[in-house]
């Protein structure tokens, strides 16, 4: 069962696709539970001893959001710790299991500032504030969590179907601008037979950071490298930040002005903030009109033969502004004598989104009430814009987002860190994130900031392997992380080809996940609710509706626990091969060499992999696989390009006879 509150007056709706009943009545639990405090709403609610809680999408800390407090408030900071209470994303909707009794989950549909505060005080309350007066307050309840979270995913909307060549190995690195930086780093994977799809452009490739420029310098004829490229298989994927230059003369500038199509100021003139390419404005993505142009801008690049993008900079993302003026310039000048303090003063000061406005249906809205929408818009603009301009699928994936962007585009989780902190981070962020619709996600492999090293790499991309965007991406100034920059590949070349075997199952699981409006990951709990030991595991995860993924998340260790909630079949690449191993329910120490992989099949349950190794998805046949466990298995089939996409694509692969 699901319905929906309505307080104050809620913006016209972005999150939810499909009609949910309106309840009025007072009365009951959740809405019982709100009441009005001086700056916002607040929900508050007991909780006891042993009830946990599930989703809030990217969020940081556990599986089990207990004891944390989380803040809804979309915020670009590069410090990563596993303890930071906002990251890029508001995914506002948790589920909170009982120990006794039925689970419910909630949704706080609300663009302003949220806090969740998931009892971080051990007073056994859960408390969300809100500071707005105006919210949509979803309420699901029946049946398991799963069914909870299921009843949700329905009325949020199919989620974004990428491409197939969007599921293969992507390469970036901040850094990649030119012809030469793509030729040498498909060249690379070529010499050493690492499989490759795209790589991807980081902002050096724009002419000074100017959307939807090329710098001639870098990269003479775009159209020409997309074709050279694509002819090996392998595609560019430009990056598109969300701050317009502010520099007259410049077509897409002169135009965003002259239709008012920028966010103001309390003067009403275009609001100017500095990022990347010095001042810039930021287009307001809640005008339909101001949308669909920012859309039709990436026709300049889909236009020579661009089929995917990463959106950037969308929170947005604030170096300083006129706002915080002198300030800002004071804090940009420290960074010379102390970057790290500079960039944590300088970044998103909440003040910075006080001062600039949208227009929204005729009225003026201060930016800060409606911040967690943004980024989720510019992913709508940019969307809409491909739709048009792209023959078939796109891909998109947006740093910044929303409930609701998932039926446009995925996200990466932003800039984490090379630690094993990091890649223990990433696997608990995907069952949350799923939750939320965001099926097609993944993190910088190898970690965005710091070091990285061979062995966290090797076990990172070994975890990756299964997350639907798999991407290697690094900061700039930190040590080379392609794979073939850490000394010998063979190891690298063994986990890569794993990817791509395992191709035509995950693309069918992610296809049947999104087509029936389901997660893809999920907690343990989620599939052995009645299990009070699965209900504890952290570092494991289930993905689609036979595997269980456990990965090796420490270091200097080639062995790990794992726990197996009922008898399963231990599968373990190496070296090609897929060999076969039933254990049976329990704690297992399983022993996991870097360059092999180890996770279980459900009992019974069918799993196929590619019959041949290939290393790039265009010499993919998904028809040529093989039956490793059970006796059939249902797989999703396409042709993986085209927007028609439906479950009667469905084929039963059988165990050949012998
Ligand atoms: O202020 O474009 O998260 O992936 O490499 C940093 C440069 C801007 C942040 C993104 C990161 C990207 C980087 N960007």
């Amino acid at each position: 069962m699901i319905k929906q509150w309505i307080y104050g007056s809620p913006l016209p709706d972005f999150a939810l696709a499909e009609p949910v009943d309106l309840e009025k009545s007072w009365d009951v639990f959740p809405a019982s539970r709100i009441s009005k405090e001086e700056t916002g709403l607040q929900f508050l609610t007991e909780l006891f001893p042993g009830d946990r809680i599930f989703g809030l999408g990217e969020t940081m800390r556990g599986i089990d959001k207990r004891g944390g407090r989380y803040v809804s408030y979309n915020t670009d900071d590069a410090n990563h710790r596993h303890d930071m209470p906002s990251l890029y994303a508001s995914h506002n909707f948790f589920v909170v299991v009982p120990r006794e009794g039925d689970p419910w989950g909630l949704f706080f549909d609300t663009p302003a500032r949220t806090v969740f505060d998931m009892d971080s005080g051990g007073e056994a309350m859960l408390r969300v504030t809100v500071e707005s007066f105006d919210l949509r307050l979803v309420y699901v309840t029946g049946g398991d969590p799963l069914s909870i979270c299921r009843q949700f995913l329905q009325v949020i909307g199919q989620s974004f179907l990428p491409p197939l060549w969007a599921f293969g190995f992507g390469q970036s690195r901040w850094g990649y601008s030119s012809s030469e930086d793509v030729r040498r780093v498909v060249k690379r994977h070529q010499e050493e037979a690492l499989p490759l799809d795209y790589v991807c452009l980081d902002i050096g490739y724009m002419d000074r950071y100017i959307d939807f420029s090329v710098d001639k310098k870098k990269i003479p004829d775009l159209k020409a490298l997309v074709l050279e490229m694509k002819e090996q298989g392998i595609r560019l994927v430009p990056i598109i930040d969300a701050g317009v230059k502010v520099e007259p003369g410049n077509p897409v500038y002169d135009e965003g002005v002259a239709r008012g199509y920028f966010c103001v100021n309390k003067q009403g003139e275009p609001f100017q903030a500095a990022v990347w390419p010095g001042m810039t404005h930021f287009p307001d993505f809640f005008q339909p009109e101001a949308s669909r142009w920012f859309g039709d801008q990436y026709r300049v690049l889909t236009d020579q033969g661009i089929e995917g993008f990463w959106n950037d900079m969308n929170e947005p993302s604030i170096f300083y502004s006129e706002a915080s003026g002198h300030a800002g310039l004071f804090k940009l000048g420290l960074s010379h004598i102390a970057p790290r303090l500079a960039e944590r003063l300088a970044m998103n000061t909440r003040d910075d989104y006080r001062y600039f406005y949208h227009r929204i249906g005729g009225k003026t809205v201060c930016h800060h009430d409606v911040h967690n929408l943004y980024g989720a818009l510019m992913t709508r603009a940019s969307a809409q814009g491909l739709q048009e301009q792209v023959k078939g699928r796109y891909l998109l994936f947006s740093r910044s987002s929303y409930i609701g962007a998932h039926r446009y585009g995925g996200i990466w989780t932003g800039d984490n860190y090379s630690s094993w902190e990091m890649l223990r981070q990433n696997v608990k962020q995907m069952p949350g994130m799923n939750m939320c619709g965001f099926l097609y996600s993944g993190a910088d492999t190898g970690g965005f900031g710091g070091n990285c090293t061979r062995q966290l790499l090797l076990r990172w991309l070994a975890f990756s392997v299964f997350t639907p965007l798999m991407r290697d991406h690094s900061a700039t100034m930190t040590r080379e992380q392609e794979t073939y920059a850490f000394g010998d590949t063979e190891a690298f070349r063994r986990i890569l080809s794993l990817r791509y075997y395992l191709l035509p199952f995950l693309y069918s699981e992610f296809m049947k996940a999104a087509l029936r409006r389901d997660m893809l990951f999920r907690p343990l709990c989620f599939d052995f609710p009645k299990d009070p030991m699965a209900a504890r595991v952290e570092d494991q995860l289930m993905l689609g509706e036979s595997l269980m993924v456990t990965p090796i998340v420490r270091e200097d260790t080639d062995s790990r626990q794992v726990y197996l909630p009922e008898d399963m079949t231990m599968v373990r690449f190496a070296n090609g091969e897929f060999l076969l191993e039933e254990r049976s329910r329990g704690m297992h120490r399983i022993t996991v060499p870097e360059d092999e992989v180890v996770f279980f099949v459900r009992k019974g349950r069918g799993f196929i992999t590619a019959a041949k190794a290939v290393s790039c998805t265009r010499d993919l046949d998904l028809r040529d696989v093989r039956l490793i466990t059970g006796d059939y298995y249902d797989q999703y089939l396409d042709d993986g390009m085209s927007r028609q996409a439906d479950l009667s694509n469905i084929r039963r692969v059988r165990r050949e006879e012998r």
